[in-house]
């Protein structure tokens, strides 16, 4: 018995090392290049937090995408971390975009492809440009080292999914890769009790942030649903991160903030807007990876910015929240 799982444990160990030194292999092959600011703060166990860019290629209008950008990464050096936004650029998979970089990626260009997992191969053989989902951000934010990541709100289970089959690659990567996210939970653009269940069935450990249960739904403190767990401050979000870590599951994890009550959208403004901007994109018969940048950019357009307004307040108060958490998780690991 013993020995049976002690030779578990050297299995669980060589499965391991052989990810370690894949993830490794990447980086030496030049695929995933970090920065040297990154790079150093990995190696010497700095708190670092990972930043997507399809919000800033697909997700939002320019020059706002830009600015928000920028403030995000001052945001988290304000609460001592180093951001790392990931993208990629010319087939490389750049982890701490420099500022060029990133002013390059968020001049509107057509060619940016919106990468997910799926799409890295191709984006990187064909030397293309992307902006990474949070599924493509989680995938080289692993490889990099790099366990905390801050974004505005995942990708989920579509409405309307018992026709269409349309979940976002972002929740089975939340079930394969030992990230953690924090973010808004999800916008009602999605169907929020499925999105649950199905991160439920992903093994993902789920906790909203701050003194609720409540499971937030981006622009609304409240989603109607609870989360299962809840952590109130970030020593208790870096205690369940290095539960994980110990654990070694491979699973990621996702911290659920909610939108500071007093930003959070007009509700009845946004669900009108939402159900408008639903309906015109299956009339339009868009589809695939089109459908999550196509709804919100109307749900921006018929609310006139407001939106825009809230996913800004959300997103800046998650990398605040993101880094204090990546500050407790690198002094439990010292
Ligand atoms: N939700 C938002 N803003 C965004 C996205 C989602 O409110 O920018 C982006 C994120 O990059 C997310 C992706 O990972 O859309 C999900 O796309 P899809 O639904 O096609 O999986
Ligand atoms: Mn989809």
């Amino acid at each position: 018995m013993l020995r049976s799982s002690l030779s578990t444990l050297g299995f669980l160990r060589s499965v391991r090392s052989f990810c370690d030194s894949y993830g490794r292999r990447s980086l030496q092959n030049g695929i995933v290049q970090l920065s040297e600011e990154v790079k150093s703060a990995v190696h010497y166990g700095k708190p670092v937090v990972a930043l997507e860019s399809t919000i800033i290629t697909h997700g939002m209008p320019y020059p706002e995408n830009l600015r928000t950008a920028q403030e995000v990464e001052t945001i988290v050096r304000e609460n001592d971390s180093i951001p790392a936004t990931i993208g990629i650029l010319a087939g490389k998979i750049k982890v701490g975009l420099s500022a060029e970089e990133l002013e390059y990626l968020a001049t509107p260009s057509r060619s940016v492809i919106k990468t997910s997992r799926q799409d890295l191969p191709i984006v990187i053989s064909e030397g293309r440009d992307g902006g990474t989902t949070v599924s493509g951000t989680m995938v080289a934010a692993n490889m990099a080292g790099i366990s905390v990541f801050v974004t505005g709100g995942i990708g989920g289970v579509h409405r309307g999914v018992e026709a269409t089959m349309d979940v976002s690659a972002d929740l089975t990567e939340l079930g394969r890769t030992p990230v953690t996210v924090v973010s808004s939970g999800v916008k009602s653009i999605l169907d929020i009790a499925r999105t649950l269940e199905f991160l439920e069935t992903q093994g993902v450990c789920v906790a909203s942030y701050g003194p609720s249960r409540d499971f937030p739904a981006f622009f609304s403190p409240r989603s109607g649903f609870l989360a299962p767990y809840n952590v109130e401050d970030p020593s208790r979000a870096a205690r369940l991160i290095d539960a994980h870590h110990r654990l070694g599951l491979e699973s990621g994890v996702l911290i659920a903030v909610p939108i500071p009550e007093d930003q959070a959208g007009q509700g009845k403004l946004l669900e009108d807007a939402i159900q408008i901007a639903v309906a015109k994109a299956s009339e339009a018969g868009i589809s695939g990876k089109e459908v999550t940048p196509f709804i919100l950019q109307q749900v921006n357009e018929i609310t006139k910015g407001a939106s825009l307004v809230a996913n800004i307040a959300l997103i800046r108060n998650n990398a605040r929240v993101g880094s204090q958490i990546a500050k407790q998780l690198s002094i439990y690991r010292k």
